[in-house]
């Protein structure tokens, strides 16, 4: 048996509960199959793979904390540090009752590669919880956060490990995060991204992941003989990455008509109403059933649905595993371009292989989303530096290095001779300065 399925089987085995870091897996060792095979003695010599499939650290911890009841709560907290070799772990932390290790170490895992792709120094770091904020009183949340943050703040460190958002963490956990983490180290530091813009936020990183998707698949289009342009849009989710993702699509005269979150979703044909959708979610915290009553244009659908509406590009930027074989056949049916991934690994491995054999171009989230991830790497330069840059210095850089993303992922690709393949195109890249710097570092 060759190296590479050797490892494979090893980590099945060793993971047999965790299936969607198995996915995670299968889809970069297929990637780095021809790396690997040309040069297999040395990489089996190394452990090349058997260590970049095993996280440095896992941290879990008990997090009790109170409810408004006066009634004391018990949810587990977890931090995979997963890999190191090019930076200090970073990562960010999901706070979803489906939460569990499993979860965490795909997201870890994927985050090596995304990071290594941004072209900065940041290794690959993951945590999280099953806590739910939704129905929380904001003082539950709090209490949340600072029982989680006691027992986090001994593992993480500006130069060390540092944690952002995800699902379920956005500006308001941030917030009581980091001042919990302030208040037991007595250490003003950039610990932590995506903080408000009074204590060391940078401009731009609440925008960055959407308007990153964008500008990656405006360079796609682009560089395929395709304009965004004019073009209708499929978007998945109405959180911090969906947002953004739409606003941006039609500053870029695209059309999305679509969105959802977890218990239906909207079509409104019109276009969706970017300001309507940001006073729904982001101020109101409400259901989307909230969007419709207020935009006479809008169709509300319980469940799921938004992949059967006839469109050019789809852009999933819910949650792992929302896009399947039946979204992508219905996709392909109806004539779709591209899909470009702004969540974590939203497309199941037998759709994404339809996708690709259909045509369509496809782009895995681990380059497509990682413009936030590079925007808090721009964000911890500025608490270094200890300056802040302007809106139009950050949002040019977020620009330039998605579109310098897309070109990578394109060379790679076509290096091992599977020319528009950007899956295994940014699999390969990613893991190429990895594995350059873990072979430097020595075995460890
Ligand atoms: P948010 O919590 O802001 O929004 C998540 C959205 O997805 C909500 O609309 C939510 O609906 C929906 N959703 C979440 N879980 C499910 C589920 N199990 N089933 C159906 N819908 C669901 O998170 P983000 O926008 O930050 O994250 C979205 C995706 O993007 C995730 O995969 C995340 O890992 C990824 N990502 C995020 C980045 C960031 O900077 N925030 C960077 C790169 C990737 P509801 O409100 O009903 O829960
Ligand atoms: O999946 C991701 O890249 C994120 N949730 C953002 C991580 C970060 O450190 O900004």
């Amino acid at each position: 048996m060759g190296y590479v399925d050797e490892v494979l089987e090893r980590v099945r085995t060793k993971n047999a509960a965790e299936p969607e870091f198995l996915q995670a897996v299968e889809e970069f060792m297929e990637s780095v199959r021809p790396v690997i095979d040309a040069n297999e003695d040395l990489y089996r010599k190394e452990a090349i793979l058997e260590r970049i499939t095993e996280p440095d650290r896992q941290i879990k911890f008990r997090v009790a904390w109170v409810d408004d009841n006066g009634q004391a709560q018990v949810n587990t907290g977890y931090r995979v540090q997963f890999n190191n070799a090019i930076g200090p772990y970073k990562g960010g932390l999901r706070l979803h009752p489906s939460v569990y290790i499993g979860i965490i170490k795909f997201l870890g895992f994927e985050q090596i590669f995304k990071n290594s792709l941004t072209g900065l120094p940041i290794g690959g770091g993951k945590g999280g919880s099953d806590f739910d904020p939704k129905g929380k009183s904001d003082r539950e949340v709090m209490a949340f956060c600072q029982a989680f943050m006691t027992e986090l703040s001994k593992y993480i460190g500006a130069d060390i490990d540092v944690p952002a958002g995800d699902i379920g963490t956005g500006a308001r956990e941030i917030g009581y995060l980091f001042g919990q983490y302030k208040r037991i180290k007595n250490l003003y530091e950039g610990v932590l991204t995506g903080k408000g813009l009074t204590y060391g936020g940078s401009l731009a990183r609440t925008e960055a992941t959407g308007y990153g998707v964008l500008y990656l698949t405006e360079e796609l289009l682009k560089c395929n003989g395709k304009d965004i342009a004019g073009k209708t849009i499929a978007v998945s989710g109405s959180g911090n990455v969906a947002i953004y993702a739409i606003q941006k699509a039609q500053q870029l005269g695209a059309k999305p008509v679509t969105c959802s979150d977890s218990t239906g979703w909207i079509y409104d044909p019109e276009g969706i109403d970017v300001a309507l959708l940001k006073e729904v979610k982001e101020v109101n915290r409400a259901r989307l059933t909230e969007y419709a009553a207020k935009r006479p244009s809008a169709e509300y659908h319980e469940g799921k649905g938004v992949w059967s509406v006839k469109v050019d590009i789809a852009l999933p930027c819910a949650t792992q595993n929302e896009l399947l074989i039946d979204d992508a056949k219905a996709l392909v049916a109806n004539g779709v371009q591209a899909v470009v991934e702004g969540a974590n690994m939203p497309t199941s491995l037998d759709a994404t292989k339809y996708l690709q054999d259909a045509g369509v171009l496809f782009v895995p989230g681990k380059a497509s989303n990682a413009g936030g991830v590079a925007t808090s790497a721009l964000e911890m330069s500025q608490n270094s530096e200890r300056l802040s840059w302007t809106f139009e210095e950050v949002d040019s850089r977020l620009k330039g290095i998605m579109v310098n993303i897309y070109h990578n992922i394109d060379d790679a690709a076509k290096r091992y001779g599977k020319e528009g393949d950007y899956v295994a195109g940014a699999n390969i890249a990613g893991f190429e300065k990895v594995c350059e710097a873990m072979i430097a570092q020595g075995i460890n």
